[in-house]
């Protein structure tokens, strides 16, 4: 048996494992011993690797359909000559009908670990002409960089390892961050960490600190309150506040009425438990607030939410210091965009995301896509290719993304697994998965930790079947239209190399050093040195550059559109609170559900719902259920728990025979950021008729209204 050892490209985290290989096959998967980050333990997903790779559901060939689109057709296999051939052809046709601009593109949350499916994919469509490259940078994580980039210049991000107290707001990492719940549980038990959960779930951490249950997207009233507090208690740091914060007569103006009273009579958390927060959290030097990627800033108020947490952290001067929120150095890998100079969409609805600094990101406005191909404003899209992602899954408003899919002339779906979304595609061109090719490993920006570190991430096993890198699926298509100058590597190992290029460290390097290499100090008190890269080179708690741009320049709590208390009269109708997305361990998004181990674990997705709940609508636990919204409904069984909020639904998504997105509402968005709230909207639950009702739930179809 030979061993090699690598990272996981299966999520974010990139852990360090050591994959075992006979005869060309993976057979075992361990984490690797000593691991500065997964300290030689891999979670649920990563133990099931083998069986993941092999699955029966890996695409083979290309295929391409015929006699209908979408769910109307059938595959049939193609060479890849064949259909780089016609997909080339039919581009260069949309192209001289429409204009380089009815390209999109899009690629999921992979590309954030997978480095080359991100920078392949833009590049593609910029070489191609167009500005419309879309990914989960608008509706998944930009909005807390871009929040922190507004309040400080820069982006300064947690450090779970050094603080004495964490406040976990919104973030349950024993799911999503595997890594880092290692490491709470140990400092736990150590005895070496406090600890405070802000949750509308009561998530097993909860149990071990102090528990606060918000009403659904309230977390910026709690904020505001423990600003109050820290405030008028005389808790904050006042040489910082002085020396480095702008604004800060306005915000104690702001904040004057927003008592732990008046937030608790918003969020349903005692005052007194707002208070006992603030307190801890002012008087402990090493503290952090650890808070969801993406999870509260899917909310309406997302992105002043994000701006509520900056100002806590500011006010308390935790910022640039040991523990706190800290400045991370970055690894800069090769930039492959290719400039266009057309805007992309939602730079001008949403100047904020769009214009910030005058900087504007090379990926446009994702709630504009479906919009824009469905309305053909202000042009027609017509050719769809999505890789790396399953979007009629997990894109919000399924619905909608039908519709656009439906008005488009060509919808390709690159991935190494027969999705949701390649079932409806007209080509579907098989990816290998990570372990079958050589590239960027590690985070060169840090994530959570504040580590930026990169390796090299080894080719395990041959591509299988017919399945290729996804850099090379991009430059051979990019080669067939004559953009071949564009895509000059031709190994693997080139374009890792050259993506390393611009890092300090060279391929060989990378090579002599398997574990991977670290970064930088983190240099603390930084400001001192450089101040903040703001307009007025401080911590900005009020923006004027926000409100000259639409919105508030200090964050105020905001109800979400639907919820009952803005909303009564819909609320009449659908009287709960959809939550949507909290994650699993066992899963990422929609992927590995077919895989029988990670089954055996979690065979079948549950809503969460209280008891209180359940009993209006006399529902037991384990009992298929309806749940609706104006967009639709779908069906799902019960967990009656008392760990919800009464009147909050928890349900996950990524489950194709309960696709929660059908229920969402692509026109419900953050105003100042363009995220589609995947939560806080109205929901009511349905008592199934107990024959009928059961009857036609599939849980591998589908769900398409
Ligand atoms: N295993 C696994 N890991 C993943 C993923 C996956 O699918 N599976 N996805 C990856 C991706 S794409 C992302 S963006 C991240 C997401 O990571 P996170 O956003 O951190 O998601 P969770 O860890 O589930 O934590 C979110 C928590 O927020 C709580 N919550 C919901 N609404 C509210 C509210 O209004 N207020 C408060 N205070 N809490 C609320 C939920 O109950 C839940 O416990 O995870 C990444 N990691
Ligand atoms: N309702 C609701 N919807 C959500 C969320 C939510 O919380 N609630 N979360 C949202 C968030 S934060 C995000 S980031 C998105 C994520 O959305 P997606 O990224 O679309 O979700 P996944 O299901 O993880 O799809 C990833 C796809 O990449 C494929 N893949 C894996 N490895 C490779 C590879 O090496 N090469 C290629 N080419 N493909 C590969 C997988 O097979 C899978 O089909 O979902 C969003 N959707
Ligand atoms: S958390 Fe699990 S899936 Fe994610 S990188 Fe670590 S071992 Fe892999
Ligand atoms: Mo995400």
């Amino acid at each position: 048996m030979q061993k090699i050892q690598t990272d996981c490209g299966l999520c974010i985290n990139c852990c360090g494992i050591d994959c075992y290989v006979e005869d060309g096959k993976l057979v075992k998967v361990e984490g690797t011993p000593g691991h500065w980050l997964n300290k030689g333990q891999i979670c649920s997903k990563a133990k099931f690797l083998v069986e993941g790779t092999y699955s029966d559901n890996r695409l083979q060939y290309p295929m391409k359909k015929v006699g209908g689109r979408l769910e109307k057709g059938k595959f049939v296999r193609i060479s890849w000559e064949q259909a780089y051939k016609e997909i080339g052809d039919k581009l260069l046709e949309l192209r001289e009908k429409y204009g380089a601009h009815t390209l999109a593109t899009w690629t999921g949350s992979v590309g954030v670990e997978h480095f080359e499916m991100a920078a392949f994919n833009q590049r593609f469509a910029k070489a191609f002409g167009s500005p419309n490259f879309f990914n989960p940078e608008g509706i998944c994580f930009r909005t807390r960089i871009l929040a922190r980039q507004i309040t400080f210049g820069r982006y300064p991000v947690e450090q779970p390892r050094e603080a004495d107290l964490i406040i976990l707001w919104g973030h349950n990492p024993e799911a999503s961050y595997f890594p880092i719940g290692l490491d709470i549980r140990e400092k736990l038990a150590a005895g070496e960490q406090e600890l405070v959960v802000i949750d509308v779930r009561k998530i097993p951490l909860a149990s071990e600190g102090l528990y606060l249950q918000p009403r659904p997207g309230t977390d910026c009233a709690i904020a505001l309150a423990m600003m109050h507090t820290i405030i008028y208690e005389d808790l904050y740091d006042h040489e910082f506040v002085e020396k480095w914060c702008n604004g800060f007569d306005k915000l104690v103006e702001h904040v004057k009425d927003k008592t732990p009273e008046w937030a608790a009579k918003i969020s349903g958390v005692a005052a007194s438990d707002i208070s006992k927060v603030a307190r801890m959290y002012a008087k402990t030097k090493k503290a952090a607030i650890l808070e969801g990627v993406g999870h509260l800033n899917q909310y309406q108020n997302g992105l002043q939410t994000e701006r509520a947490f900056n100002i806590l952290v500011a006010i308390t001067g935790k910022v640039d210091r040991l523990g706190g929120w800290v400045t991370c150095p970055q690894i800069r890998l090769a930039d492959l965009r290719v400039p266009v100079t057309e805007k992309s969409l939602g730079h001008d609805e949403y100047p904020i995301f769009h214009q910030f600094n005058k900087r504007t990101p090379p990926y446009g406005s994702a709630s504009m896509m479906t919009e824009a191909i469905i309305t053909e404003k202000p042009y027609p899209i017509k050719a769809f290719i999505s890789s790396g992602s399953n979007p009629v899954l997990a894109f919000p408003d399924t619905g909608r993304f039908l519709d656009a899919m439906r008005n488009t002339e060509l919808f390709i779906s690159i991935d190494p697994y027969m999705t949701e979304t390649c079932q409806l595609a007209d080509y579907v061109l098989p990816a290998c998965t990570f372990i079958e090719e050589t590239g960027v490993g590690g985070f060169p920006y840090g994530i959570s930790h504040c580590v930026p570190w990169i390796m090299l991430r080894k080719k395990v096993i041959e591509p299988l079947y017919e399945s290729k890198p996804i850099w090379s699926i991009w430059s051979e298509l990019g080669h067939q239209i004559g953009l071949g100058e564009y895509f000059p590597w031709k190994t693997d190992e080139e374009v890792a190399a050259h993506l390393f290029s611009t890092s300090g460290v060279t391929y060989e390097q990378l090579v002599e050093n398997p574990e991977g290499m670290m970064f930088g100090e983190v240099e603390y008190e930084v400001f001192e040195k450089i101040g903040f890269a703001t307009d007025s080179k401080k911590v900005e708690l009020y923006s004027a550059q926000m409100e000259a741009l639409g919105a508030p320049g200090l964050p105020d709590h905001m109800e979400p559109e639907q919820s009952y208390v803005a909303n009564p009269e819909l609320a009449a109708e659908y009287p709960e609170t959809l939550l949507t997305g909290a994650r699993r361990q066992e899963y990422i998004g929609a992927q590995m559900h077919e895989v029988p181990g990670l089954r055996a674990i979690a065979n079948e997705p549950f809503a969460l719902v209280h008891p209180v709940t359940a009993k209006k609508y006399d529902i037991m636990d384990g009992e298929l259920m309806g749940i609706e919204t104006p967009r639709g409904m779908i069906k799902m069984k019960a967990h009656v728990t008392e760990d919800i909020r009464p009147g909050a639904i928890d349900v996950p998504h990524g489950w194709a025979g309960a696709n929660v997105n059908v229920l969402l509402d692509a026109m419900v968005r953050d105003k100042v950021s363009s995220y589609i709230t995947m939560r806080g909207n109205a929901c009511r639950l349905v008592k199934l008729d107990p024959v009928r009702g059961l009857e036609s739930t599939t849980i591998y179809k589908p769900v398409i209204r």
